[in-house]
């Protein structure tokens, strides 16, 4: 029997502090929130590799749901804690324990990592701990959210060193979550880029995958592995330097594409939100370009100056900095972003110093990189004296014209509170037209499939006629010139059948909206419509829509008396006043707001799957597009 005294009883108030909220600890309760459980013992595996013990982590699904991770170092210690207790009692039942976390050295700190083992055992059923150490195996117990279910005890000899922690999530917090192969995969991959020395193995028992990474060539290994299956124009450049403590890690690769994908790392964790130290990286690239150009004669005077955006198209970076914890500063509700002064001027001279010397070294790449940028200055200037000349217009530009032909126009001024709808078919577009509010509505008819903007240059888009005139209808500019704050409308509002092609040209306007007007998804501004797929006409009640199969269903087994079902296959065979009712007028329709979770994952993911196979691609936009809903349907 174990007996519990006041520092145990303590303990677990504080543990069950965690079971009654644990976002505050693990960020949410949802699909993130039970993986943040795997990340934060991995993290005590990585310490370890990073501190110069140990080489391999092993994370495993097993069969029934819970998650073993495993490492070869030196094995946490199995002491006795000046509490009497066991050490690896401690660190597993006590909040924030383990003396480790006020070391002197590059532990990580960046978001909600770090919160400590003791959560992730106050969130699990039950947790299994050996350790391989002092020659000895020992092995501890504990069950329902940190009660010790077997002290610490040794089971057996042995010659290796090393933890393994298994523990069962307690689904009944976790409800509807599971683990996912891939979003551990993905995770790890990146910590083996990021770590040349260390071996992953990740393994799901149930679906019989497995997978092993190890990249000697740590960040270069990383770019190449993003512009696979890309055009490169040249080998990946890879620079280091540290100073004043601060190492800086940097490698980069321009291909021939337009779209710029830089990531950045501190003390291994991805900053999504970027900060002082792209900025420093950034700055450092256009110095080093227009450098380069001007000695070389091939810009001339203060205006043939390239701008970021010029030097930025096409290249794909990854910047990794290790900062010492007393220099750490994060910003954003999500600490997703660097803070540190320091972190600029350091990057911003390493690149500067790093590129001037290469590029001086490589005449010809040099060239092959700048023409690029010398071509997207060229459109950059002219897309802003055509948006000038458009204004100035006023109503009656060329532009203007290209616009009347299809676009009935919103008569009202508050562009915050404007609609566009981007419609499919020139007759769902009639209908729209019909019954929509004039004064907040937009309605713009699209024909047929749009361009798949995966390899378009804005170039393409200004010659093509369906994306132009979405371009100029939003009028606030493309790519690096787009402004979200000039956009003419407030939600711009996708309106497809609910059929394979319908959401075939829904990817395909993402996937533009994503390209050249990221900005709007950024700001939540981008919408899919949801239009009803049955009516039910009753005798006794009058029409109700119906939005799935499954409330069909249901609705069925409650109607008394006759009826008559309507399945609608597309816009088009719903009447006008239907159409606006059930899909347009804010009071009944359903929106779902595009959002993007993870803009690098859905670089690579766009990349690789807007070809020709229609499978993945759905496959994307489940994993990477959130659809929530903006509005209930039919309060
Ligand atoms: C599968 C999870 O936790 N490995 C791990 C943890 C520790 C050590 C080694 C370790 C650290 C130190 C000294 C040190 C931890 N130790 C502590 C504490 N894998 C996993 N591997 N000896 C061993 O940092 O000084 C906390 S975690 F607090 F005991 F030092």
């Amino acid at each position: 029997m174990t007996k519990y005294d006041a520092s145990s009883i303590k303990i677990l108030e504080g543990l069950e502090a965690v079971r009654k909220r644990p976002g505050m600890y693990i960020g949410s309760t949802d699909k993130r929130g039970l993986h943040h459980l795997v990340w934060e013992i991995v993290d005590n595996s990585i310490d370890e590799i990073i501190n110069g013990y140990g080489d391999t982590i092993t994370i495993t699904i097993n069969p029934d749901e819970s998650i073993t991770v495993s490492d070869n170092g030196r094995g946490v210690p199995i002491g006795t804690h000046a509490s009497g207790k066991s050490t690896p009692e401690v660190i597993y039942t006590v909040l924030h324990a383990g003396g480790k976390f006020e070391s002197e050295g590059y532990k990580v700190s960046g978001g909600l990592h770090g919160v400590g083992a003791s959560v992730v055992n106050a969130l699990s059923k039950w947790m299994d701990v050996t350790i391989y150490t002092d020659g000895l195996i020992s092995n501890i117990k504990f069950r329902d959210g940190g009660f010790v279910e077997s002290p610490l005890k040794t089971i057996g000899t042995t010659k290796k060193t090393g933890t393994t922690v298994t523990f069962m999530p307690d689904y009944e917090m976790f409800k509807n979550a599971s683990f996912s192969y891939t979003t551990i995969m993905e995770r790890m991959q990146e910590s083996a880029f990021l770590l040349p020395q260390l071996t992953v193995i990740v393994e799901d028992i149930p679906d019989e995958k497995k997978a092993t990474y190890h990249y000697e060539a740590g960040l270069i290994s990383f770019v190449e592995y993003i512009n696979e299956n890309k055009n490169t124009l040249h080998k990946v450049i890879n620079f280091n330097s540290t100073k004043n403590d601060i190492e800086v890690n940097i490698a980069l690769q321009y291909t021939d594409s337009y779209n710029e994908n830089i990531l950045s790392f501190v003390n291994n964790v991805k900053t999504s939100d970027g900060g002082s130290h792209e900025v420093g990286f950034k700055t450092g690239i256009t110095k080093a370009f227009n450098d380069y150009a001007k000695t070389n004669g091939l810009i001339k005077g203060k205006e043939g100056n390239l701008d970021g955006s010029d030097v930025r198209e096409g290249l794909s970076a990854v910047i990794s900095l290790k900062i010492p914890e007393k220099l750490l500063q994060f910003e954003g509700q999500t600490k997703g972003k660097l803070g540190t002064p320091e972190a600029r001027s350091i990057t911003e001279s390493v690149t500067y110093e790093s590129l001037k010397f290469y590029l001086e070294e490589n005449k010809e790449v040099a060239l092959l990189i700048l023409e690029k940028a010398l071509k997207s200055k060229v459109a950059r200037e002219a897309a802003r004296k055509a948006r000038e000349a458009a204004r100035k217009g006023n109503g009656k530009g060329s532009k203007e014209k290209l616009l009347s032909e299809k676009l009935a126009k919103a008569t009202g001024k508050n562009y915050a509170k404007n609609e566009l709808f981007l419609v499919e078919g020139d007759s769902a577009g009639g209908s729209a037209k019909l019954f929509r509010n004039r004064e907040t509505q937009a309605i713009l008819p699209l024909r047929g499939k749009v361009l798949n903007c995966e390899k378009a240059s804005s170039h393409d888009i200004e010659s093509n006629a369906e994306l132009k005139q979405i371009e100029y209808t939003i009028g606030a500019g493309l790519g690096p010139n787009f402004d979200v704050k000039e956009s003419n409308y407030g939600k711009v509002i996708i309106m497809t059948d609910a059929d394979v092609d319908g959401s075939h040209i829904q990817i395909l306007l993402i996937t533009f909206f994503y390209r050249f007007m990221r900005p709007l998804i950024e700001n939540g501004m981008l919408y899919i419509a949801t239009p009803p797929l049955y009516s039910i006409e009753m005798s006794t009640k009058g029409k109700i829509y119906i939005a799935t199969d499954e409330e069909l269903e249901e609705k069925k087994k409650t109607i008394k008396g006759n009826y008559k079902i309507q399945r609608f296959k597309g816009l088009g065979e719903m009447n006008a006043d239907e159409l606006y009712e059930t899909t347009m007028d804010p009071r009944n329709r359903r929106l779902l707001r595009v959002n993007l979770t993870d803009a690098a994952l859905a670089e690579k993911r766009i990349h690789l799957l807007m070809g020709d196979a229609v499978e993945p691609r759905k496959e994307w936009i489940n994993e990477n597009v959130d659809f929530t809903l903006e509005d209930d349907f039919r309060k």
